[in-house]
């Protein structure tokens, strides 16, 4: 446990962290009775390089951030309340943010050609967006996506329950990769054997930045770990093993019920890139005493994170945490729906270049019914499937290569019904983990018009064909 502690006072709106390391005690109490602490109206985002220490003793230059200094800031807004953020691009490159997960009007989602066009060198672009879902989200540009995901720009996204559920802390956690060696300094960002594969794995796992970082949180509270596994490659594999809590929902949408915290390898959460999962944890009794947040991992599991008990004992109990109140989600008319078939797998197109959705890695490795996303110009694109506002929907997602797939559907919450593999928990989602060979039928209802972006989340796959949009009409 080499964890390092970490100070946020100069970056503490940076992380959107209060509480971390060094703040003292009489903070908390602000904390537990105003979640909404950092919730505001309006933003404005500086897409810009930046530098870090992400390998111990090192510097990082070229990073991708908000800020000079650490990862995109943490952003929070409330539920039902219209909230402005301008994104003023500073790099050479083109760029354009999307909210993954939140049910917005589709000129906000931010895909490049389909909903607006790329953000050039110091143009500002202004997003307005009210969401009617609460819970943990996530942000990250769809412009140059490979490139400037994997040089660091993707941040959490937090849209507050509009009554407080009454924990103690809230704890963003931001799981992802870097490729650098041991210096610190940059490898390729992706290879063609990667994104023909499981994708290209980063080479340092971090948690907010930090490797094996170490948070504070008051002894014996409540503790929300707002997980967001936002890496363009790698599919976590979390576990606490030495903490008492409760798993309250998954990628932004509440379980009905809590339910008990993975603690081993074997029963570990499987978190795709695009997922989320809201853990409640009960801090240790004693002060001092740490939890551990780990991801199982080729050769070891790993430390993502360490917290820490600090302060008198608030002596909460597991058995406090309640259902959050559900999101607004349209629920799907099965014995109306109507059924629409995907396979993703090979590409027809071998390694032409492709330019999926703004910016190409070289190479066409993928498809959805055997057709690559075709290239920056949609027009003449159309989508993969067409339906009328309200209908309701299933869609069959066959997954025909020995590679897992994070397939995510833009604007729309859908829940999945039934697999060829496995049990599946039919859970409101954004983003189905498809294992390697599995067919799943998820089910939602069109209910919000445009052109919604279909694709796999392990950006090599998208970026090489992996990717396609499905439209809902306005009537
Ligand atoms: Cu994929």
């Amino acid at each position: 446990m080499s964890g390092r502690c970490h100070r946020f006072f100069s970056r503490r709106e940076a992380l959107g962290l209060v509480g971390a390391t060094g703040v003292t005690a009489g903070l908390w109490g602000s904390f537990a009775s105003g979640q909404s602490a950092g919730a505001r109206a309006s933003r404005e985002l500086e897409v810009r390089l930046a530098k870090a220490s992400i390998v111990e003793g090192a510097e990082t230059e070229g990073l991708v951030s908000a800020v000079a200094d650490g990862p995109p800031p943490v952003l929070r807004l409330r539920r039902n309340t219209p909230f402005k953020i301008g994104v003023t691009n500073r790099l050479d490159d083109y760029t354009s943010m999307h909210w993954h997960g939140l049910r917005v009007d589709n000129a906000m989602d931010g895909v490049p050609y389909l909903t607006q066009f790329p953000i050039g060198k110091d143009q500002r672009f202004q997003y307005e967006m009210t969401s009617p879902d609460a819970g943990t989200f996530w942000y990250h540009p769809h412009c140059m996506t490979m490139e400037q995901m994997a040089l660091g720009f993707t941040g959490i996204l937090i849209v507050e329950e509009d009554d407080d559920p009454g924990f103690d802390f809230d704890l963003p956690i931001n799981l992802r990769d870097f490729r650098l060696d041991g210096q610190g300094r940059w490898l390729d960002l992706w290879t063609a054997r990667g994104a023909a594969r499981s994708g290209t794995f980063g080479t340092v796992i971090t948690a907010n930045w930090q490797v094996e970082p170490t948070y504070e949180a008051p002894t014996g509270g409540l503790v929300r770990l707002r997980i967001a596994a936002t890496d363009t490659t790698r599919i976590y594999r979390v576990f606490l093993p030495d903490a008492d809590g409760r798993l309250i929902a998954i990628d932004g949408h509440p379980l009905p019920a809590p339910v008990d915290i993975p603690k081993t390898e074997e029963t570990a959460l499987h978190l795709g890139p695009g997922q989320r999962a809201d853990i409640v944890v009960r801090m240790p009794l004693s002060e001092g005493q740490s939890i551990t947040l780990m991801t199982d991992a080729p050769g070891a599991a790993r430390i993502l994170a360490n917290i820490r008990s600090i302060g008198s004992t608030l002596d909460r109990s597991v058995s406090e945490v309640a259902a959050l109140p559900p999101n607004p989600v349209s629920t799907p008319d099965l014995n109306a729906a109507r059924l629409e078939e995907f396979v993703f797998g090979w590409s027809p197109e071998g390694d032409l270049p492709n330019n999926g959705l703004c910016g190409t890695l070289g190479y066409t490795f993928w498809s959805i019914n055997r057709q690559p996303w075709p290239g920056d110009a949609v027009e003449g694109t159309g989508p993969l499937a067409t339906f009328k506002l309200g209908e309701s929907v299933v869609l069959r997602l066959r997954n025909e290569s020995p590679n897992a797939h994070p397939i995510h559907l833009h604007g729309l919450a859908f829940k999945p019904i039934r697999s060829n593999k496995r049990q599946i928990a039919p859970l409101w989602t954004d983003t189905i983990l498809l294992q390697k060979e599995e067919t799943v039928d998820i089910a939602f209802v069109a209910d919000n018009p445009g052109d919604w972006a279909f694709h796999c989340h392990i950006i090599e796959h998208q970026k090489t064909g992996l990717a396609g949009y499905i439209r809902v009409l306005e009537s």
